[in-house]
């Protein structure tokens, strides 16, 4: 059940940092603390302002403040462990201590979840990066959790396998954190969530037990599946050491093309045509407006597409199309698209759906641009994977990842953007853009302010505001990205007073003391 309008609309205004008033006390790590992490861990795993270690402050600035450097911590001590056995003796000894913990991973998360909210001891897992397991047969992986996301990938190629989720920050992110987001990304449309794709996790609880549920089965309908409350549970539930995911069959052919929308209207109708027409080829299908596009192209992500692609355009889509078998998409075709350096398409299917576009009596497009080359597959890429990147060069960003209606998306970009200015703030000084992005394929629209700084007003505009429109669209605060510090507020406008008091009644039970990452998805 979604909460009713008149509901929300009396839900109390943002509070920021309100563990601080609602968690219990913990200890900070003291002297004595670190004597004993320097009998688990080698010298090398241990930064920490404290005797004996007294690593300058600047070099744990990296742990203690986020991507957007919009969330800072102000931890004394982060420790990096190489296995899962250290990481029990340190979870079990703070445990003891009352010592809260933040799992951290790349760091690359958008919600303040990977970062302290005061002095949390942060453990991460950057130091654990073993590939224990690869069954080329049943393409199923097992990896410690710190393993890189790209490394994971680049590992798979030879195999001609491939991970089943992608995202812009796969050079950064672990796959222990991809899996503590549930992070959506790229490749949702194709291979499902990471519900699905993930077979087992080995997890470090916050008592320091080990809960061995590193299974390679595919099928295992022995009650509870517990290991699906570690997917998405952002640090809060214990802390994931190792992974066992089901990678996918790597494409034989895939393709791409950017098209240019005269009109917002038209993203559905195509969306349709297309997976009509693509069928089972279809692997993305992402939306980017036009000031977002503008956006990265002015920070230099991707390849600018030509003037002419370009003008009237009010918004663009990415389509992917991924197919097992290379003949079928080899034919050759000239037609009216304009081409990526000029040279010729392969995709058949593509070529077919791009004709039947454009000849349309009321074509739903004005142009296509299709890749020619890995290259050029990459470049078309790379302006949807770097709008997340333009807009951190362009400002501060407010980030709201949102479910709704595909319809809507427009709308609630509109909206948002009329708040703003009727409350005076749409000015260079203050927010430079409001743009929308994301996976239509999934209904995941990225709402994202650009402004010149984070301020109480420009976020006293934007919230309740934008949770009240997700909530009138009966949507998701939080289609992919999670809860984090950001949004514990807001869980009541997409989750109801039941279920958020059965994710209480979990917590406790996983976490009596509250020591894992405290203030986070839950106040
Ligand atoms: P962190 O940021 O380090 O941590 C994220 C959360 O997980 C924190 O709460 C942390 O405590 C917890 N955590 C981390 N590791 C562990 C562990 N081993 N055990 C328990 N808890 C842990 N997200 C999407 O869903 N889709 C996208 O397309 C997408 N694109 C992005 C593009 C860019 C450029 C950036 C910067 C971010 C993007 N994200 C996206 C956000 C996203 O959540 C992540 O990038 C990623 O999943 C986080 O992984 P991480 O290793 O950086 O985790
Ligand atoms: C994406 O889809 C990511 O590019 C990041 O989820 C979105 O930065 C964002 O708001
Ligand atoms: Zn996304």
């Amino acid at each position: 059940m979604f909460a009713a309008r008149n509901v929300v609309r009396r839900l109390p205004q943002r509070s920021i940092r309100r563990w601080a008033h609602t968690q219990p006390t913990f200890n900070p790590v003291t002297e004595q603390d670190i004597a004993r992490f320097q009998q688990i861990l080698p010298a090398s795993s241990i930064l920490s302002t404290l005797a004996p270690i007294s690593t300058p402050v600047a070099e744990l600035s990296n742990f203690n403040n986020d991507w957007m450097n919009k969330y800072h911590g102000k931890s004394t001590t982060v420790l990096r462990p190489c296995t899962t056995k250290e990481v029990s003796e340190i979870v079990r000894w703070c445990n003891e201590r009352g010592i809260a913990i933040v799992p951290q991973g790349g760091n690359t998360g958008l919600v303040g979840g990977g970062v302290p909210i005061k002095d949390e001891l942060i453990l991460s897992l950057g130091n654990m990066t073993k590939i224990r397991s690869f069954d080329p047969v049943s393409g199923i992986i097992v990896a410690d959790s710190g393993c890189i996301l790209e490394a994971l990938s680049e590992y798979l190629a030879p195999h001609n396998y491939i991970m089943p989720l992608d995202l812009g920050a796969k050079g950064s992110c672990q796959i222990g954190g991809n899996v503590s987001t549930n992070a959506g990304g790229l490749r949702l449309l194709r291979y499902g969530s990471l519900h699905g794709s993930v077979l087992g996790l080995e997890v470090v609880l916050p008592d320091g037990t080990v809960l061995d549920q590193l299974t390679t089965l595919r099928k295992d309908n022995t009650g509870y599946d517990i290991k699906q409350l570690f997917i998405g549970a952002e640090g809060t539930l214990g802390i994931i050491t190792g992974v066992s995911i089901l990678a996918a069959p790597a494409p034989q052919a895939s393709s791409n093309v950017m098209l240019a929308l005269p009109k917002y209207e038209n993203v559905l109708p195509l969306f349709r045509e297309v997976k009509r027409q693509l069928s089972e080829i279809l692997s993305a299908f992402e939306f980017i407006d036009r000031r977002a596009y503008e956006l990265a192209v002015k920070h230099g992500q991707g390849r600018a597409l030509n003037d002419e692609d370009v003008e009237g355009a009010e918004c663009f889509v990415l389509v992917e199309t991924s197919g097992g078998k290379r003949e079928h998409d080899e034919e050759v075709r000239l037609k009216r698209f304009r081409l990526l350096c000029n040279i010729l398409t392969r995709t058949q299917k593509l070529n077919g759906l791009l004709e039947s576009l454009m000849e349309a009596d009321e074509p739903l497009i004005n142009t296509g641009v299709l890749s020619q080359s890995p290259a050029q597959f990459s470049q078309l890429w790379a302006i949807r994977e770097g709008i997340t990147e333009a807009v951190s060069k362009e400002g501060k960003a407010y980030k709201y990842d949102i479910s709704i209606p595909v319809a809507s998306f427009k709308e609630a970009v509109d909206k948002t953007r009329e708040q703003l200015r009727s409350k005076g703030l749409l000015r260079d000084d203050a927010v430079k853009h409001v743009v929308g992005y994301g996976h239509v394929g999934d209904g995941n629209l990225h709402l994202n302010v650009v402004a010149a700084a984070y301020t109480p007003e420009i976020e006293a505009a934007l919230e309740p505001f934008v949770y009240e429109l997700v909530a009138s669209y009966k949507g998701s605060i939080s289609a992919e990205h999670g809860i984090g510090v950001m949004k514990t507020h807001a869980l009541p406008y997409t989750k109801n007073p039941t279920s958020i008091e059965i994710m209480k009644r979990i917590k406790a039970l996983f976490d009596p003391k509250g020591i894992m990452n405290p203030g986070k998805v839950l106040e």
